[in-house]
């Protein structure tokens, strides 16, 4: 088991980017609460980002099970806080999982949390700096919902960029039956979770194209859908151990677009493939069984000639569900492109 990368503040949901050469994780800040754990995920009470950065992660390359601890761990620096919710204008509460990007000269986080409807939206804030200081756009992006934002800038000519988002239950995706729009939301399914039973698909994780300035969406919101591989149609509702439930991630390898995600209630971390940024998409199996604590989120990387998962736990915590804590372990490919966890071979 990795040991925690970052060990003075409790911290989750990891994204992580190259910038410049250099490593930077975009975490969540978990906070203590007195608020009692529920399925909205009311104890994820967040208020603010920290930025962390790193030289090289070699020390945490893969060595032989069980991976013990590592003897010269580099040095993790905290950059501070770069955005409070206090703030953002249109945030009431709950900072949740953010993400950033990199394009044509600027820097984006993107960041869900609840608006004063206290329904669940992104919004973004631009910086010169990886680290800050981000200054957040006065309203969430027109026509966000629900949570999780993942940031994928492709490597064509034009650098095209996509959003990636959607969470279930307290992320409130079930809100959107109707259609991928803010305006479509229905707060009958607020108490409820997902849909279920015979003939039920899963819910889609959602995917828009960025206009240029990264601040909108071009174009509508769309479905991202996951193909069963068996039966080639879309991942039913009730199978619970491979639908989208929430922490999308992309990331690009060989020309192969792998979209990731946690199972939620089954607490996987899987991944499924596509030659296309907007799907549809394969599934293709597992990158990470279940750790200590209700959530799983994740990033994969590539530093450094090696390609990592940064993910989070709550060893440090002693097992608090809202008290996680990053880490990260290398992951490898098998010839067919497939994620494994251990060095093909070894
Ligand atoms: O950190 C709050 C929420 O917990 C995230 O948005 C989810 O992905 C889960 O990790």
């Amino acid at each position: 088991m990795s040991p925690p990368l970052i060990t003075h503040l409790y911290t989750a949901d990891p994204s992580a980017h190259v910038f410049d050469g250099k490593l930077y994780i975009y975490p969540s800040h978990d906070r203590e609460t007195d608020i009692q754990f529920n399925d909205n995920g009311d104890q994820y009470d967040m208020v603010d980002y920290h930025v962390f950065s790193l030289d090289t992660l070699d020390a945490y390359a893969s060595r032989p099970s069980p991976d013990p601890a590592p003897a010269d761990p580099p040095k993790v620096t905290d950059h501070g806080v770069v955005l409070s919710a206090r703030d953002v204008p249109w945030v009431s509460r709950q900072l949740w999982a953010p993400d950033a990007a990199y394009r044509k000269g600027k820097y984006y986080l993107y960041f869900p949390a609840r608006d004063s409807d206290s329904v669940f939206r992104i919004g973004v804030a631009v910086g010169s700096s990886p680290v800050g200081p981000f200054t957040p756009d006065p309203d969430p992006i027109p026509g966000s919902f629900s949570i999780d934002p993942a940031a994928f800038v492709d490597d064509d000519a034009d650098a095209t960029a996509y959003l990636y988002f959607g969470g279930l239950w307290g992320g409130q995706l079930q809100c959107y039956q109707r259609g991928n729009d803010p305006s479509y939301f229905d707060a009958a399914w607020l108490g409820a979770k997902e849909p279920s039973g015979p003939g039920a698909k899963a819910l889609c994780p959602k995917v828009a194209k960025m206009a240029d300035d990264m601040r909108g969406f071009e174009g509508p919101v769309g479905d991202l859908v996951i193909l069963d591989p068996e039966t080639g149609d879309p991942i039913r509702a009730d199978d619970h151990g491979r639908r989208f439930f929430e922490a999308a991630w992309m990331h690009k390898r060989g020309g192969m677009y792998y979209f990731s995600y946690s199972t939620g209630d089954t607490h996987f971390l899987v991944y499924a493939m596509g030659t296309s940024p907007l799907g549809p998409f394969t599934y293709a199996g597992r990158i990470l069984e279940p750790v200590l604590g209700w959530t799983t989120h994740h990033s994969i990387v590539e530093f450094g000639g090696r390609w990592w998962l940064f993910y989070h736990d709550c060893e440090l915590s002693g097992g608090v569900n809202h008290l996680r804590s990053v880490k990260v372990k290398e992951i490898f490919y098998d010839g067919e492109g497939k994620i494994v966890a251990e060095r093909p071979g070894e």
